[in-house]
């Protein structure tokens, strides 16, 4: 194969092998680029008065990245506005919180075309560009119009959102069109794929081919369902490192043998922060006998905090975890640490493994990689209780996980009740067969398939040369 092109809104390549700071996907993208000698191209992060073509380029742990700055209005109007007030919401069934604001689609539309004429002029023949994410959609159409016929999938990190619901959006037809210009479209679950196929076939008016292929629109929509994993041996290892069992103890000693639950989420109204903590409370409001024994480690970074809906989340987090603490906490106990700060790699892994329960309540996510962390981080012998919403991704796959409906605050309070009861030979059985699917999911398998898949397609059929310009 050519080079491997990676596009993606940010760029986050590693300084080495064992930068500890960056996430499991940015390691696993930068390996295949180090391998296929690719680059991985982005928004650099900074805005710029005006854009004249500048791009930065630099090596970073054996990884050419390169990235350009935005305007101020396209930060504005395609960042904060149709990606993060438009499409995350929208993709995540919060059409309350949906902008469908005119000047956003235009700045999305402009900031795609722009990413499509910088890169084109750097693309050979041979080169597979995978793009990444919603902020993406219609990049692989402009550069058909530039001409460009290299093979070009896509991948979506989020849930492709149900019918009824994407058609508010007033370009629906025409995003979903654009869509017709990749190679492979890559959703998570079987769930997300077959909402996308729904659409091209009740909305598009389009026919199935085989399980794969619908044409619609006059195009040819090829998906695929590959779910994303974490860097499995790379967690493993790092819950026994030095930094690990440090925090381990460190959380053990302030436990002072209390069971510790956690959560572990970027501040996102999707993550169904509010819902775990109200769960919670149901919780030591039921069982009486828990108070005191029990504690959750909310570990909760800020993100987004730009955008009006994100400082709401995190006031009303900020006073529910107050309320509960008011109401249940003693001089020597409090049922909730609520901390907004990031934590590295290792120490997460410490993090998870000094925890009986780990609480994944999304209302809404394309995966959700902390179920996988935490079942990786646990220890064998002795390990901790995953609780899962049914509405996220992972639990197509990870089914031995407590299985729960986020929304539902005394489902959520039993479920946590059983977690902690759970009987040591239970637990280990669970885990077992939840490691079983951490270890078939690895990141690696992941990117590999996606990339031989996209390779494996069919050259670009002259028709969209045709059709585009
Ligand atoms: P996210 O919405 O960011 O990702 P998730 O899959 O849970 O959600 O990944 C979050 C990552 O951030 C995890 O690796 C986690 O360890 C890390 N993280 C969270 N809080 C942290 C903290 N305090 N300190 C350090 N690290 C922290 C999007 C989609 C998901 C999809 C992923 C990958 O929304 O559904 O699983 O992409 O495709």
């Amino acid at each position: 194969m050519g080079r491997l092109i990676v596009v993606s809104n940010r760029v986050q390549a590693p300084k080495d092998a064992s930068d500890s700071s960056v996430g499991g996907l940015a390691m696993a993208l930068a390996a295949a680029l180090r391998a296929y000698d690719g680059f991985w191209f982005g928004w650099s992060g900074e805005t710029t008065e005006e854009f004249d073509g500048q791009m930065n380029v630099e090596e970073r742990g054996g990884v050419t990245i390169k990235t350009i700055p935005l305007e101020a209005q396209d930060v504005d109007e395609y960042y904060n506005g149709y990606a993060n007030k438009t499409l995350w919401p929208l993709f995540h069934h919060r059409i309350d919180l949906t902008a469908y604001e005119r000047s956003y689609s235009h700045g999305y539309e402009r900031t795609n075309k722009r990413f499509a004429e910088v890169l084109e002029p750097m693309l050979e023949p041979d080169d597979v560009v995978w793009i990444h994410d919603y902020h993406l959609i219609p990049l692989a159409s402009y550069l058909r119009k530039l001409g460009v016929r290299n093979r070009i999938g896509f991948f979506l990190h989020t849930p492709w959102p149900a019918r009824q619901l994407l058609v508010t959006l007033p370009h629906h037809g025409q995003m979903v069109r654009a869509m017709g210009a990749y190679d492979l479209i890559g959703f998570h679950t079987e769930e997300w794929r077959g909402l996308f196929c729904d659409y091209l076939i009740e909305q598009a008016q389009g026919k199935r081919l085989d399980s794969d292929t619908v044409a619609a629109s006059g195009e040819i929509y090829r998906t695929g369902v590959f779910p994303i994993g974490i860097d499995v041996e790379g967690f493993v290892e790092g819950s026994h490192s030095e930094l690990a069992i440090r925090t381990l103890k460190r959380m053990n000693k302030s436990g002072d043998g209390r069971s510790m639950m956690v959560g572990v989420d970027r501040l996102d109204y999707s993550k169904g922060i509010e819902e775990r903590l109200s769960g919670f409370e149901q919780f030591l409001t039921d069982h009486e006998e828990w108070r005191k024994r029990v504690f959750l480690l909310q570990v909760t970074p800020l993100s987004r905090d730009t955008v009006d809906s994100y400082q709401d989340i995190r006031e009303r987090l900020e006073g529910l975890a107050g309320r509960v603490n008011g109401q249940f906490a003693d001089m020597d106990w409090q049922p909730i640490r609520y901390l907004n700060r990031t934590y590295r790699r290792d120490q997460l892994a410490g993090i998870y493994r000094a925890s009986r329960v780990g609480l994944v309540t999304a209302l809404r996510d394309g995966m959700n990689l902390v179920a996988k962390e935490y079942v990786a981080a646990q220890n064998p012998d002795d390990p901790g209780v995953l609780i899962l919403s049914r509405f996220t991704g992972a639990a197509e796959q990870m089914t031995a996980a407590l299985l729960v409906n986020p929304y539902a605050r005394e489902e959520l309070a039993d479920a946590i009740y059983r977690a902690l009861e759970m009987p040591l030979e239970e637990r280990i059985e669970r885990w077992q067969s939840l490691m079983d699917v951490v270890r078939h999911t690895d990141i690696a398998i992941w990117r590999d398939t996606f990339v031989s898949e996209l390779q494996a397609t069919a050259v670009t059929p002259p028709r969209f040369a045709a059709s585009v310009h």
